[in-house]
């Protein structure tokens, strides 16, 4: 019997500076609330979706960043409402935070995600990877994005979870830029990919119309599903916040690549689809049988090397540590 699971991506619009931790969690409550009436099991949250979006703002005093925006427990005397509602109505959750933690006895701040199943447990936990922006300050800038500065790039990886009888994902944002964080999700299984986003409708490095940063979203997760096979699942928190404008366009996207819901405003919206979880298995048998299709070999590049290098096949190179000469010579031989 085919396995159906109704999910839904709960789309914030904006929460300023002056809201407090108890008026986000009152609206994710409504929106949890709303998705559940629609028969939704699964719910996913944004990034950060308890606060702001701080990294905008270069802000010197770490106790006030960490004060007013880091989370130092979850659940947390503020959240504690949202877990309690998660449980009573026995719906499961992604939700976005500012997480400190205390590590061996050293404070360390990652951006995070938590899967929270039906019963209010932790189930997984994922804290990003790519972390976008830069770490100094840039007075002329219309905008920050001082995700550098103010998290540590995620220690866990990219795990999968069984979860509502799928095998689940967790990315954050950035993360959906690059599919090295999808396939190595794929390689495990991944049946949803699950994904909160804060994106800024403006491009802070230089004048891009903003169709065209809503274009690059929605290529990247028809290719990302499609490619891996999985269902996706991307939210966004977005709206006009504290004065800078962030796109919406929430999604569900199918492992077909095909967009089977999206949100059509920048303020809190619930989309909902009913995912057949068992519908990428052809493709996982046929174009995406990884296993007899894959060629790793080939791509040792990936792991070994981290920015471009232009290394033309008619010029010679070094070989890379645990390559052999012969292997590293494409090159040389022809
Ligand atoms: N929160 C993010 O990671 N935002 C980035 C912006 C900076 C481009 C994104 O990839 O959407």
């Amino acid at each position: 019997m085919a396995r159906r699971v109704k999910i839904a991506a709960a789309q914030l619009g904006p929460l300023n500076r002056s809201d407090s931790r108890a008026a986000a969690v009152k609206r994710l409550i409504a929106l949890m609330r709303e998705a559940h009436a629609r028969g939704a099991r699964f719910v996913v949250f944004p990034e950060l979706a308890l606060t702001t979006f701080f990294p905008r703002w270069w802000i010197a005093d770490q106790d006030e960043v960490d004060r007013r925006y880091f989370e130092t427990a979850m659940p947390s005397p503020d959240t504690q409402a949202l877990f309690d509602e998660g449980r009573r109505l026995g719906i499961g959750y992604y939700l976005g935070y500012a997480e400190i933690a205390d590590v061996h006895g050293r404070l360390r701040r990652f951006n995070t995600a938590i899967l929270v199943g039906p019963d209010g447990s932790i189930v997984g936990k994922y804290r990003k990877v790519h972390l976008p922006g830069h770490a100094e300050h840039k007075p002329q800038a219309a905008f920050q994005h001082l995700e550098k500065k103010y998290f540590e790039v995620g220690d866990l990886g990219f795990r999968v979870w069984r979860y509502l009888d799928t095998i689940t994902g967790m990315l954050i944002c950035n993360d959906r830029r690059w599919p090295e964080a999808f396939r190595v999700l794929a390689l495990q299984g991944a049946e949803i990919v699950a994904l909160g986003f804060n994106t800024p409708t403006e491009n802070l490095h230089y004048p891009e119309p903003p169709a065209l940063r809503v274009h690059h979203h929605l290529i990247m997760a028809q290719s990302m599903a499609f490619q891996n096979a999985t269902w996706l699942v991307e939210t966004a928190k977005c709206g006009v916040e504290d004065g800078f404008r962030m796109f919406g366009h929430s999604l569900i996207v199918a492992p077909s690549g095909e967009i089977a819901a999206k949100s059509t405003t920048e303020d809190d919206e619930v989309i909902c689809f009913d995912c057949d979880i068992d519908l990428a298995q052809n493709l996982k048998r046929t174009m995406f049988d990884f296993a007899a299709h894959r060629r790793p070999e080939h791509y040792r590049l990936i792991v070994e090397r981290v920015g471009a290098e232009v290394t033309p096949a008619n010029e010679p190179r070094q070989p890379h540590a645990g390559e052999t000469a012969s292997g590293a010579g494409v090159s040389s031989r022809v």
